[in-house]
């Protein structure tokens, strides 16, 4: 089931995730439906937070064009050693629109439990390495926007209220939102 992202500053998105104790058939379910909405959005990372689910659990997959994708699921992921440095430009699908750079290791290594409740480690470079750091931050409660500069962060908050505002101001039974949103949308740009 395709599950709706939730949209920062969404106070769960600033929450942290409780470690899963025992992986079983909900876990799995959870992560199905995780696939199913990263592949809907077009994402190539999601965490567990964004769709209002405080357990740690990410799901990663950034070739998902590719026949053979290497979609990957991790429960309590934790990394375990990091190397150098790489400056990308991110996106998050709990930000849409926008992207900025952000410092991360250029090289990672994870260990976590796969779908099976193994253990795993796995040691990555890439965007991979890149995914992985994104989605351990949203686990802690951070995201991207919290590695930028204040004033880009807060023009990011405008510009998220004013996605909130028109979004509302388009669902049914919402004529009168709509000119408020109009108007908060003149006041703010
Ligand atoms: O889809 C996503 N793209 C992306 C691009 C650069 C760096 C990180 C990412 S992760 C993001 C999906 C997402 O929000 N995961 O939490
Ligand atoms: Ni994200």
């Amino acid at each position: 089931m395709v599950r709706e992202i939730l949209v920062w500053p969404h106070p769960v998105l600033k929450e942290k995730a409780q470690p899963v104790h025992v992986v079983d058939d909900s876990t799995r379910a959870l992560i199905a439906d995780m696939f199913e909405s990263m592949h809907a959005a077009d994402g190539i990372g999601l965490a567990a937070p964004q769709i209002g689910v405080l357990q740690q659990v990410i799901v990663l997959d950034t070739t998902p064009r590719e026949p053979e994708s290497k979609a990957i699921a991790m429960i309590n992921p934790e990394i375990v050693e990091s190397d150098g440095e790489i400056v990308y430009k991110e996106g998050c699908l709990s930000v849409p629109g926008e992207a900025e750079d952000v410092e991360r290791s250029a090289k990672v290594t994870v260990k976590y439990l796969d779908e099976q409740g193994q253990p795993q480690t796995l040691t990555t470079d890439g965007l991979l390495a890149i995914a992985i750091q994104h989605e351990t931050d949203h686990l802690k409660g951070v995201l991207f926007v919290d590695h930028i500069s204040v004033l880009k962060r807060e023009l990011i908050r405008k510009r998220m209220k004013k996605l909130k505002n028109s979004i509302e101001a388009d669902k049914p039974g919402a004529a009168k939102s709509k000119k408020r949103s109009t108007e908060s949308a003149t006041r703010s740009s």
